[in-house]
């Protein structure tokens, strides 16, 4: 059976975990929290979460984890099929990831920990991240789902990473994006409304919330 190892507080796991269920996989989650050191490099050589141990061995990034099962259960489609599209998707994902996620993240001990705000690298990151809105505006349909019709990758990776970045963004700067972007309050409203989003969305409130209690 497949190991998810992780914790329920990463929104990497979670957008993880809730592909697995949406895709039907039969999975045993291990609990393990970020680890720099032997034996976990093994598993994930960075030391993050999520990986997954699968048949073949050892998997880490989660848009590698996601691509890799999606194509164990291709009857159950959530990636473009048609090459250009799906390029489209990947090209929709990198926009996410490159120059929204990683770069508010570096804000994220200032909006959820307490830490000091470092204006150096506030002003630094707000160009970037208003390059990475204005161009997620351009390539996202939003109707219904981000590339249209089907539901794909690109909904769950986009949904857990805003989660995440929209109120850095509001904490940082008072700038909410999701209102600079068509129709994407109403695909947010769409994604939280699926039961299996829901569940994990609950899931990782109530860790963020024990985690933050212990602060
Ligand atoms: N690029 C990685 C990012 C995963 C990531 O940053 N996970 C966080 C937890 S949400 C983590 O492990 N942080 C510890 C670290 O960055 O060393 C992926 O796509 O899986």
């Amino acid at each position: 059976m497949i190991k998810l190892y992780g914790s329920p507080i990463s929104h990497y796991y979670a957008m993880t975990k809730v592909f697995m269920l949406e895709k039907g996989f039969d999975f045993e989650e291990i609990y393990i929290a970020p680890a720099y050191a032997e034996p976990y490099l093994e598993l994930s050589p960075m030391g993050k979460i999520p990986c997954v141990e699968v048949d073949e061995g050892y998997l880490s990034e989660t848009t590698a984890i996601l691509g890799f099962l999606e194509s164990c259960i291709p009857d159950l489609p959530m990636t473009e099929r048609e090459g250009f599209r799906r390029a489209k998707m990947a090209e929709l994902i990198k926009v996410v990831e490159l120059y929204i996620a990683i770069e508010s993240s570096r804000l994220m001990g200032y909006a959820f920990f307490g830490k000091p705000l470092n204006q150096a690298v506030a002003d630094e990151v707000k160009p970037v991240v208003t390059k990475g809105v204005a161009a997620f505006n351009r390539l996202a349909s939003c109707s219904p789902y981000l590339l249209g019709e089907e539901l794909t990758i690109a909904d769950f990776y986009t949904y857990y990473c805003f989660k995440v970045a929209a109120p850095i963004a509001k904490k940082v700067w008072d700038w909410n994006f999701i209102d600079d972007v068509d129709g994407l309050r109403d695909w947010l409203r769409l994604m939280s409304q699926r039961p299996l989003v829901k569940l994990v969305d609950d899931e990782r409130d109530a860790a963020v919330a024990k985690m933050l209690a212990k602060l």
